[in-house]
């Protein structure tokens, strides 16, 4: 979005990055003045080859962030007469003095860690967070993931042995997209990182190829869909195995390439035998004929994908619809093949089999110790964090101190009422964040970070999940103000001072390590290659730059150290000053499959066990008056943060209750009244807007709102989108079982005049 350039004084230059607020990653072109610190100008650029010029409104954050002046950037104290500037020593001391002590009294696994979504955006904060990790050893990990994408990564982490294994809609060349819960012309795409969602859309129907959207409501996609079916919440599952189901009546199934490496089809039939277009047609909404035809269409179909996001994840069966997501890709032979849905392949080496370090499910080493749910890959689901940190319910061995890391747990997950006062019951918290708000008004210590452009960025986690492979490099900026360092390096300094070492001995310890990672092993494209010939061209200079390049020129595309070679290094991507294309998504398997001697094996029982939760559940659907909530994506939001912009608050007020006509005249609501919703974990009050966008039965409420609380410093986002939480409604012992994530889709309701 252009904003006013004013006439440039003379220090105004341009410069190009990449925008860190979304998994899209847009290229933009900034006019900044970096003698008066001032971004003058924020719009899309024209010449990155991913968005060309593209940017949505939200890409107006990277100035709005930057000059928020209620954006914090000197550590926050909290003491007796109210929160303390404090100077960077003496805040790293304290919290590793509060932390290593409560370690020592209390063991390792009394710090509890929370970790939130704009991690992912900040490669220093990627790279480092496994030494922050490795160091405080508990077992106490959680993350926004079990709100968010963890059946997918569990059914990754069975199907092919790698949790980020995720494989993505090959939307530029399919002709028969079937997409389940994704809302891309909002989102831009998750787990599908695509500049422009409506362009690619608008693509695959100029090419005479068609995209099906399963929602609840009827979304802006949806709307520029070719079809939009209404299926009930939460029954993604049955509509999938009735897919398979018909495959294999109609004799639909084809493997194609993937049948030399696949077991399990025959397993597969037999578990579909129950789900019938007929048999699931009430409990979905969707009528069998209508089923039929998407199956037959699917599967006959050229190139054809299948793909669920946050609908079908953040649901009753989210592991169920995410495994059965994939099943319907094999079964069609549209896994892992052109237009189908396919695996990235990232510069930085991340997915090369060279990394593999063993490949066992790591599911259920230790459970909660309340609840005992199991963990995996090390987290527990944030749905068990509260009642970990209570005294109440986790006695003497709760955990006495937490440390939330860019999150806002408070207001993104479920009972956040319980979460805060669990908070006031630690004996230390801090937060590394950049406000002061909802969850982060808890800590003892506010730690705040650079914002993106005053550090250096690499794109790492979503060069993974992007349509096309792509590499990109961000430079700095700004520098920033006296002492705020990015985020790695906090967590680095934040580490060092509860381990009794320096973020210089980490940071060499971390290069170190990877180099005997990249370097030298046979097999990888460095075995050749001397470590000390690698650390020398490498440099000396700490940070993200060095571990980067190392993984880049070690990696898939890289130069593998040679300097004959013209392959890729980081030196190609600073001079490129756009994203750098690394071409359309290419072929994997079985190479890529970490297990099981690279056999792709479809059935496992932590599904097959759940089926018969799935079975169960048909019974209780059956209530004609039932009502459940869903939730709702907005343009101008990011879940819970952005609401502190006023370029991004302003507008009416978006936390508003969607409901169709047909219930609001059953329920007693009308158009701008407010409405009371009810759920087993509490109650909360929204303006009712009427609309048929809404399957009947069904109502929708945004999450990431809430800002009406007091002590916090978000005073934008208080007056003008404070709006109510919707996870006061969510329950925290509603859970996608296999993974522990919570239900956020498909909650049932009350809802009356308030
Ligand atoms: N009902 C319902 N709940 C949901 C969802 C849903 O669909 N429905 N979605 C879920 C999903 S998908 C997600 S990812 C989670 C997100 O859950 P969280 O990650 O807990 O929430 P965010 O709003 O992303 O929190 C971002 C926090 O990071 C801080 N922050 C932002 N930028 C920076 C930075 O550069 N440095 C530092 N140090 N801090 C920063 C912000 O101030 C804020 O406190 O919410 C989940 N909750
Ligand atoms: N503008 C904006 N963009 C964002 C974010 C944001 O907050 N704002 N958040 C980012 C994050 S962290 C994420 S994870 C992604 C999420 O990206 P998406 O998953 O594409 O986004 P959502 O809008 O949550 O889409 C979920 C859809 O699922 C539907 N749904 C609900 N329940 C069910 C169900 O049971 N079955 C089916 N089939 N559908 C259901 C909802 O109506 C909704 O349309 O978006 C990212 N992009
Ligand atoms: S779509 Fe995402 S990456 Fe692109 S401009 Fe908007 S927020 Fe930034
Ligand atoms: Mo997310």
């Amino acid at each position: 979005m252009a904003s006013p350039t004013p006439t440039a004084p003379s220090n105004s230059e341009t410069i190009t990055r990449s925008c860190p607020i979304c998994e899209a990653c847009c290229g933009l072109e900034l006019k900044v003045d970096r003698v008066q610190k001032k971004i003058l100008s924020v719009r899309g650029d024209d010449n990155d080859p991913r968005s060309k010029g593209y940017v949505c409104p939200k890409a107006t954050a990277v100035k709005g962030l930057y000059e928020d002046p209620e954006r914090l950037t000197r550590p926050l104290r909290k003491t007796e007469s109210g929160w303390e500037e404090i100077s960077w020593d003496e805040a790293y001391r304290y919290a590793g003095e509060r932390l290593s002590s409560i370690r020592e009294a209390h063991g390792k696994d009394a710090i509890a860690t929370y970790i939130g979504n704009p991690i992912g955006h900040s490669a220093s904060g990627m790279l480092n967070f496994p030494m922050y990790l490795q160091a405080m050893d508990s077992e106490r990990l959680f993350s926004a993931g079990s709100m968010d994408q963890q059946p997918k990564n569990l059914t990754s982490s069975i199907m092919y042995g790698d949790m980020w294994a995720i494989s993505i809609p090959d939307i530029q060349r399919t002709q028969y997209m079937l997409s389940l819960g994704g809302n891309q012309l909002v989102s831009q795409g998750s787990l599908m990182s695509a500049p422009n969602a409506k362009k690619e859309i608008q693509n695959l129907q100029a090419r005479g190829g068609r995209l099906i959207v399963m929602d609840p409501r009827r979304t802006e996609t949806a709307e520029a869909a070719d079809a939009h079916h209404f299926i009930v919440p939460g029954t993604d599952a049955f509509f999938l195995f009735a897919l398979v189901n018909v495959f294999f009546a109609e004799d639909l199934v084809n493997l194609g390439r993937l049948a030399d490496f696949t077991d399990g089809v025959d397993r597969v039939r037999e578990l579909a035998q129950p789900f019938s277009p007929e048999t699931v047609a009430e409990t979905t909404g969707i009528p069998a004929a209508a089923i039929r035809t998407i199956a037959r269409d699917f599967a006959g179909a050229d190139r054809a994908v299948c793909y669920g996001r946050i609908g079908t994840c953040t649901q009753e069966f989210g592991t169920l619809a995410s495994w059965l997501v994939d099943v319907v890709n094999v079964l069609t032979g549209n896994l892992d093949r052109e237009g189908g849905s396919m695996f990235t392949r990232p510069a930085t080496g991340q997915t090369e089999p060279y990394l593999w370090d063993g490949a066992e499910l790591n599911y259920g080493r230790w459970k909660s110790s309340v609840r005992g749910i199991p963990e995996y890959e090390a987290q527990l689901p944030v749905a068990v964090m509260a009642e970990e940190l209570e005294e109440a319910s986790a006695g003497e061995g709760r955990a006495r101190a937490l440390v939330t890391v860019c999150g806002n747990p408070v207001l993104s997950s479920p009972n956040g009422a319980r979460l805060s006062a669990a908070m006031e019951e630690l004996d230390f918290m801090v937060a590394v964040d950049i406000y002061l708000n909802e969850t982060t008004r808890h800590a003892d210590l506010i730690l705040p970070t650079t914002v993106q452009m005053e550090s250096s960025n690499y794109d790492f986690l979503f060069a993974g999940t992007a349509v096309r492979n792509f590499a990109r490099y961000s430079p700095q900026i700004f520098d920033p103000a006296e002492g705020l360092q990015d985020l790695g390096d906090v967590l680095l300094e934040l580490t060092a001072h509860t381990a009794g070492t320096e973020g210089s001995v980490l940071d060499t310890m971390l290069f170190e390590g990877m180099l005997a990672t990249f370097i030298g092993k046979p097999g990888t494209p460095c075995e050749n290659v001397s470590i000390d010939d690698a650390r020398a061209k490498l440099g000396t200079e700490r940070g993200i730059e060095r571990l980067l390049d190392l993984m880049i020129r070690s990696g898939p595309y890289g130069d593998a150290f040679d300097d004959a070679s013209d392959g890729l290094t980081l030196t190609q991507l600073r001079d490129a000053n756009a994203a750098v294309d690394l071409g359309a998504l290419e072929p994997r398997l079985p190479e890529m499959i970490r297990k099981d001697h690279g056999r792709l094996k479809l059935v496992h029982e932590i599904f097959e066990t759940d089926i018969e939760r799935l079975l169960a559940s048909m019974e209780e659907r059956r209530d004609a008056d039932r009502l459940v909530l869903i939730g709702r994506r907005q343009l101008r939001n990011m879940n819970t943060w952005l609401h502190n912009l006023p370029n991004l608050a302003k507008g009416p007020e978006r936390c508003t209750l969607l409901v169709n006509p047909r219930d609001a005249a059953r329920l007693g609501l009308s158009d701008g009244g407010t409405a009371k919703i009810s759920a087993r974990a509490g109650s909360v009050t929204a303006p009712v807007v009427l609309s048929d966008e809404m399957m009947q039965g069904v109502v929708s409420l945004p999450h990431g709102y809430g800002h009406d609380t007091n002590n916090t410093r978000i005073s934008v986002a208080n007056e003008k989108q404070a709006g109510t939480n919707a996870n006061q409604l969510l329950d925290e012992y509603t859970m996608d079982v296999p993974s522990g994530t919570s239900v956020a889709n498909g909650i049932v309701v009350q809802v009356a005049p308030a």
